[in-house]
């Protein structure tokens, strides 16, 4: 037998193995697969279809709308995710207690139309971004019903923390309903910035300073919940939210394809507000490695991250996804903040562990009088 001939069997004999080997892997149910666990309301779920699509990577997709949720899991490991998206603060707490794997950025092939700002920011909660990706990042404002607030409060402009804070302002919106996020984070890092206070505050007393001020809020609150203002608003069954910009937007959205004449409007107040980021990090003990760093390439690929963009209404990580971004989206300045917008924003550093106690006893006692 020639070389040749040689070579033509080996060829053969490798792809009938490989075709068994697959065949055994279907038989078996092997299927590749990724476990993500990511915000509700948070993606392109036809991204999902295309990742598979191209490559065999079944996803299994939960969600869930708040750190606290997320951190629960984490910390009692074993969760079985290979991708979670937490935000900065919680980010950098989970890092420290050890949950995440070092993100290996040669396996990362989008990495690098990654925004150097972002990647910046995010740095300050993971030194040298050795654990997470920035996935999106966004402010906390108020979304607000426009026909409804005009006709209780006439052309009075909705541009303050005042309208949230003042319970003779809140209160001529509770008879049309009033939803607040169930996070303490952005309520106590806003509510101290209305009261003048350094946002960022880990002291006792500011602390309390501004539970007292967010437990005057229960009375005109109909409910404290962090995704469900979306078709609330969008529905037209609550006038006003305390949410995170591209949730607003995406309300604004639903009720848009409804054609319901609902219009909803997003603002940041003039006080200013805390911007967060949301990132991509792998649990040390995920099983699906390789396909988690698939899915996260995947993610930044600047087409697809500017089509989560474009449906979410939330900005994202990649600088080079511009171009692919939707005018009326990359060019809201409540997104994409401009600079004097961006001047208005801040961000907060974690709560230290007696910190964190004291705020989740006080939200409590916001949220149910006890
Ligand atoms: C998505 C909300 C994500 C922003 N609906 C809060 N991390």
């Amino acid at each position: 037998m020639n070389g040749h001939a040689m070579k033509r069997i080996l060829m053969a004999v490798s792809v009938a193995l490989v075709t068994a080997t697959s065949a055994v892997a279907q038989v078996k149910g092997q299927q590749k697969v990724v476990h993500v666990y990511n915000w509700s309301d948070y993606i392109d779920t036809k991204v999902l279809d295309e990742f598979t699509r191209e490559t065999g990577i079944k996803v299994v997709y939960d969600t869930y709308e708040s750190n606290e949720m997320l951190e629960t899991k984490l910390l009692a490991g074993n969760t079985g995710y290979d991708v979670v998206v937490p935000s900065g603060t919680f980010l950098q707490r989970q890092i420290q207690a050890g949950v995440f794997q070092p993100i290996d950025r040669s396996n990362l092939s989008n990495a690098k139309g990654l925004w150097p700002d972002v990647m910046k920011r995010l740095a300050s909660y993971d030194p040298g971004n050795r654990f997470a990706v920035n996935y999106m990042w966004f402010t906390t404002g108020i979304a607000y019903n426009v026909e409804k607030v005009k006709q209780r409060l006439g052309d009075k402009p909705i541009d303050s923390w005042d309208m949230i804070f003042k319970p003779e302002l809140l209160k001529r919106m509770s008879d049309c309903g009033v939803y607040v996020l169930d996070s303490p984070e952005d309520l106590f890092a806003v509510a101290l910035r209305y009261l003048n206070v350094n946002p960022d505050s880990k002291k006792p007393d500011d602390i309390r300073k501004a539970s007292a001020v967010l437990a005057r809020l229960r009375a005109n609150v109909k409910k404290f919940h962090s995704s469900e203002y979306i078709n609330a608003l969008a529905n037209g069954d609550i006038c006003m939210a305390v949410g995170w910009a591209g949730d607003a937007f995406q309300a604004r959205n639903r009720a848009r394809d409804a054609g319901n004449g609902v219009d909803i409007a997003y603002v940041i107040p003039k006080e200013g507000t805390l911007m967060s980021l949301d990132n991509f990090a792998i649990p040390k003990d995920a099983p699906h490695v390789a396909e988690a760093y698939a899915f996260i390439d995947f993610m930044l690929r600047p087409e697809i991250a500017a089509r989560n963009s474009n449906v979410t209404n939330f900005a994202n990580s990649v600088l080079a996804s511009k171009p692919f971004v939707d005018k009326t989206v990359v060019e809201n300045n409540a997104i994409y903040p401009d600079e004097a917008t961006m001047n208005r924003l801040f961000t907060v550093t974690p709560y230290d562990l007696a910190t964190q106690r004291l705020v989740t006893r006080e939200w409590t006692r916001v949220k149910t009088g006890r």
